[in-house]
């Protein structure tokens, strides 16, 4: 059994993730109108692991016995300055979505709720790998930004970029 305090602040976090998923769904779009295919396909599957973020966190709250409420999902942004400033802003998201699962962790530590506590850590670990990757690629972009065939090598890199279904990692 979840405690509601627990409860809302996984609910909440849903919510986040599924805005997490919109926010990138948006920058692919963008990219794609940027010529930018390969950062577009990125982008897409960006989106589509934030989905599933959102749903391994539906699935732990309905297996502990809890209540899933879905919220509206808040307008996201729809320009961009650059390819770097796209970057820069999923760096900086990604850093807020790991002070907001830290803070859940709190929850769960104050309330001896260990198996939470358990099921967060994919999180966290998750969290590590999402921004070291946003930053590196945010140096990479920075480097070559003004250099076409740097961009061009760099769009087809993050063209091979292929879904993994996080429900499936680890759960
Ligand atoms: Fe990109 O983060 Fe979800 O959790």
């Amino acid at each position: 059994m979840l405690s509601k305090k627990i409860e809302k602040a996984i609910n909440d976090q849903i919510n986040a993730e599924f805005w997490s998923a919109h926010l990138y769904l948006s920058m692919s779009a963008w990219l794609s109108e940027q010529n930018l295919p390969g950062f577009s396909n990125w982008m897409y599957i960006q989106y589509k692991e934030e989905d599933t973020h959102a749903l391994k966190f539906f699935r732990y709250v309905n297996e502990r016995g809890g209540r899933v409420t879905l919220q509206p999902i808040a307008e996201v942004p729809s320009e961009w300055k650059s390819a770097v400033d796209v970057f820069q802003q999923t760096l900086d998201h990604e850093r807020v979505v790991t002070s907001r699962i830290y803070k859940i962790m709190e929850i769960a530590l104050e309330e001896k709720d260990y198996g939470t506590v358990n099921f967060l850590q994919w999180y966290i670990n998750e969290q590590v790998e999402e921004e070291a990757t946003a930053e590196d690629y945010l140096n990479k972009l920075k480097m070559i930004e003004k250099d076409p065939s740097g961009m061009y090598a760099m769009d087809k890199e993050l063209g091979a970029r292929v879904f993994v279904d996080a429900t499936l990692k680890g759960a």
